[in-house]
This record gives C-alpha cells, sequence and structure tokens, in this order.
C-alpha cells in the first residue's frame, strides 16, 4: 500500500514516544511495546480507516503505551499526556481505557478479553455490513487464556473475514520464555485446526507486514484470517532485546540513558510525521 511517512520512520516515532512516556514514569512494560511498534506502524499509517470506521483492538492491554504514541502521533492526544503515563489524573492509563482516552475504542488489559471483544465487534459490522474491519493484537503469552480459544472457533465458525487477528509471537510472556511456561506452539498448525487462514511472517519486518495485510484485505475467501508476527521482544533497543526479562522494567540509570538516547536519536522521526499527520 502507498503510504505518505514511510513505515520505518513511523514505527521509529511509535518507539520514541513510548521511550518518552517511560523516561517520565520510571518504569514500563517495554518488551511488549517495542514489539508490536512495527505492526502498529503499519496500522496506523495505513490501513486504519475512518469511512467506515475499521476498529483496533489491543487485547494486550499492557502494551497500552504503543497505542497511545499512536493516538498522539495522529493529534488525538495533547502533548502534555505524554509525561503523566499512569500517574494520578492521567488521561494514560497503563492500559487502555475507552472512557479515558481520546481514540481509544476498546477497554483492554484483563487478557483474553480483548480478543472476544473483537470477534462481536467483527460479528455484528459484518451482520450490520457496514464494511469495517477489526485488527486485533493479541500476545503470545496471552494464549494461555483458554478464552482466546473460545473466540477463535467463533470467528471461524461465523466465517469473520472482516477480522484480522495479529499474533505477537515474540517468544516471552510475563515470567519467562513460552516454551517454558507452557508449551512450543506451531502455531500454523494449531490456527490452520481451528480452519482459520495462517501467515507465519517475519513481525518486525513493516515490508512484508504492509504486504501481507493487502493480500490478505485483497482475497474474497470468507474466512478470519491470523498472522502469527515473529518478533523479537523489546525490539529497537538493543539493550533491551538482548535482556533475559524486558517484560516490565523499573528502569535504573543505564537503561534510562538507552531510553533518553533513543528519543534523542529518533526525534526527527516524532515531527516529521507528527508534521505529516495533520
Ligand atoms: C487475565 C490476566 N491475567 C494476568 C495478567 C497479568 N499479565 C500482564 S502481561 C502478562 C504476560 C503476557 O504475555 P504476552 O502476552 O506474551 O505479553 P508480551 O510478551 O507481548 O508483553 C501477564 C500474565 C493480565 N493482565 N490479565
Ligand atoms: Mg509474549
Amino acid at each position: 500500500m502507498t503510504q505518505q511517512i514511510n513505515n520505518r520512520e513511523y514505527a521509529a516515532a511509535i518507539r520514541a514516544v513510548i521511550s518518552k512516556m517511560f523516561i517520565a514514569r520510571g518504569d514500563g512494560h517495554i518488551g511488549g511495546a517495542f514489539s508490536i511498534a512495527d505492526v502498529m506502524a503499519v496500522l496506523f499509517n495505513s490501513y486504519l480507516r475512518d469511512a467506515p470506521k475499521d476498529w483496533f483492538v489491543l487485547s494486550k492491554g499492557h502494551a497500552g503505551p504503543a497505542y497511545y504514541a499512536c493516538l498522539y502521533l495522529q493529534h488525538k492526544i495533547p502533548e502534555e499526556a505524554i509525561a503523566t503515563l499512569n500517574a494520578n489524573g492521567t488521561i494514560l492509563p497503563s492500559h487502555p481505557d475507552r472512557n479515558l482516552t481520546p481514540g481509544v475504542q476498546c477497554s483492554t488489559g484483563s487478557l483474553g478479553q480483548g480478543i472476544s471483544q473483537a470477534v462481536g465487534i467483527a460479528y455484528a459490522n459484518k451482520l450490520k455490513q457496514t464494511g469495517a474491519n477489526v485488527y486485533c493484537i493479541v500476545g503470545d503469552g496471552e494464549l494461555n487464556e483458554g478464552e482466546t480459544y473460545e473466540a477463535l472457533e467463533f470467528a471461524s465458525n461465523k466465517r469473520l473475514s472482516n477480522l484480522i487477528i495479529l499474533i505477537d509471537a515474540n517468544k516471552k510472556q510475563v515470567d519467562g520464555l513460552i516454551k517454558d511456561v507452557s508449551c512450543d506452539y506451531d502455531y500454523q498448525k494449531l490456527f490452520q485446526g481451528l480452519a482459520l487462514a495462517v501467515h507465519k511472517i517475519p513481525g518486525n519486518d513493516v515490508k512484508v507486514i504492509d504486504e501481507t495485510l493487502s493480500s490478505i484485505l485483497a482475497d474474497n475467501d470468507e474466512k478470519c484470517h491470523v498472522i502469527v508476527l515473529d518478533t523479537i521482544k523489546g525490539k529497537g533497543i538493543s539493550y533491551f532485546e538482548n535482556a533475559e526479562n524486558c517484560h516490565h522494567v523499573t528502569f535504573n540509570e543505564t537503561e534510562l540513558s538507552e531510553l533518553t538516547k533513543y528519543v534523542k536519536e529518533n526525534e526527527g522521526a516524532v515531527k516529521h510525521v507528527l508534521g505529516n499527520t495533520k
């Protein structure tokens, strides 16, 4: 899909804005917010339409700052809110709340419940023939919740071709590797077994993400599609990529300086995106 802003630059801007929020707060769910910055860039730069109004559901709600960064870059959230992540009275709670934050469409954070909302939203839009698409990002650890499979069964049964589920397969959850905590899934077989269309792709590659979404939207196969994004937790700052656990970090001095360095290096990207999304 053609886009005004380069997706890679958009992703860098997202990570820089997330970093600003975390620096102000002093802690945050950095790993899972950074691993989805690339897919968020592609979705917010090129796919989420205002008419018909598409839906975005961040089922892994602890990555809320990535969602807020996109809304900020689209001028829906004011600059002064960025330094108030999770503070008393903020419009940016740690997990998305549709009653608090302009632009947030679904409240999430209780893992498993976002995807359950997404299938309901997709079904309602299908019945009403609105033409709207629903994009839902789910964590790989989140798949531990049995409820996610009930939602996937429903999506398959109702042939929700207006729903695209994006699994952030970063191989890590809150307290370890997915393969140690739950099991080493073969996602392709798992989702194919549920009669869903499955695509496993490099999940931090904006070009491949864009091509995959484009081809799914061009395809009228009456199936719900699942994209398994092979990602790296903490992607974007090698310090966090290499950390054993970067799920939620209370930042020490070294970590704060890594974040500050990232912000400095990518301030231009933030300005450029903001200048082109007016
Ligand atoms: C129902 C529920 N149980 C537990 C939690 C606490 N929790 C927050 S994040 C997380 C791990 C999620 O792992 P994953 O989906 O892989 O997240 P990511 O790697 O994308 O950060 C857990 C257990 C929660 N938010 N909701
Ligand atoms: Mg994970």
